[in-house]
């Protein structure tokens, strides 16, 4: 992590949370780009060209109506004769970025005191080092921060999190691995109320979607929260692995129904991803997207930001 710049440093930081992005999304956009230079060379722009060019951005992931989009925009637009492979990259790029821009919004702490957010997701998505990263930017943002090891089925998830609190300076209300992750949770909202917090980042054991036990657990701490704050939780994250590509679709549809889900944060976006999928849950879900996850470290969590994802996703440098 060592070209992980300070967030002050500005430019440079931006420059390596690109060069990771684009990295990492690599998968998608080389096969995407090989897939458009080798079609926009061969022969006129017809309609099996078009419907070449829209096979290639749904192997990408990007969803029906993004291909579809695309398709339209070309053989409608100046392109309709010819278009070459930079000029294809562009029309996607843009309409990708159509897609996000209304979903790409920042996580506000409202007025509530403590502000209670709840982190979700499958097995190793990412979420307590996601909470991590969060923790160490609401206090250096100046808020007091206070983390509820809910994620009782482990002593190394515990651990995991204690040391991530120590990192961001907060404090991790924990009980013993096998407590009941309800009622920590309960407690951990009296202890942030009593220390006069302004957030609260309550983790989670991974669950699959489809285990129903597992999902009824996690609508028992909604539960039990609420029995305290009835407007808590007021955020719920959903946070997604970006290389799982198209079972995440699924993930946000069950999580949403068993917890509420408000957003997302998008995460290993740096590593071989099939970040794509992202398009097609915009399309779908018109959820909010917050934050994207480029590395392990405390610094590697970046606003999402819709135009830098989509020339990424398209291959351009
Ligand atoms: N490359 C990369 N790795 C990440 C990112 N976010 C998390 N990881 C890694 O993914 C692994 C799992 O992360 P955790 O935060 O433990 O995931 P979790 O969702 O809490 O996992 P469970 O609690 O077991 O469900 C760890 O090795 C993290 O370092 C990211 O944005 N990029
Ligand atoms: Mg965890």
């Amino acid at each position: 992590m060592n070209d992980s710049t300070k967030d002050n440093e500005g430019a440079p930081a931006k420059v390596s949370w690109w060069r990771r992005l684009t990295g990492g999304l690599k998968r998608t956009s080389s096969a995407l780009g090989t897939a458009i230079s080798d079609l926009v060379t061969k022969g006129p722009l017809d309609s099996a060209k078009l419907d070449e060019i829209e096979d290639a951005l749904i192997r990408a992931d990007l969803g029906v109506t993004l291909a579809q989009r695309v398709t339209k925009a070309i053989s409608q637009g100046r392109y309709s004769q010819s278009i070459t492979a930079d000029e294809l990259k562009a029309v996607v790029a843009t309409e990708v970025t159509k897609i996000l821009e209304p979903v790409a919004k920042p996580l506000t702490i409202g007025a509530a005191r403590p502000f209670v957010i709840l982190v979700v997701g499958v097995n190793g998505s990412g979420k307590t080092t996601t909470i991590g990263k969060l923790a160490s930017t609401f206090v250096a943002e100046g808020r007091k921060v206070v983390l509820a090891a809910g994620d009782t089925f482990r002593a190394a998830a515990i651990d995991q999190l204690k040391i991530w609190g120590a990192r961001a300076g907060s404090r991790v209300v924990a009980s013993k691995p096998g407590a009941d992750s309800a009622g920590l949770a309960f407690d951990a909202l009296n202890a942030a109320r009593a220390d006069g917090a302004d957030v609260l980042i309550v983790d989670t054991a991974g669950r699959l979607q489809n285990r129903t036990e597992l999902m009824g657990e996690l609508e028992k701490m909604v539960r039990v929260i609420k029995k305290l704050d009835a407007s808590a939780p007021h955020a719920v994250l959903l946070v997604l692995d970006a290389t799982v590509g198209q079972n995440a679709l699924s993930q946000v549809e069950a999580f949403g129904k068993s917890a509420g889900v408000t957003g997302l944060v998008m995460t290993k976006l740096d590593g071989t991803a099939r970040g794509g999928i992202l398009v097609a849950i915009a399309e779908k879900f018109a959820l909010p997207t917050h934050f994207i996850g480029v590395g392990e470290g405390v610094d590697d969590l970046a606003p999402f930001a819709a135009v830098d994802f989509g020339k990424a996703i398209a291959g351009i440098e």
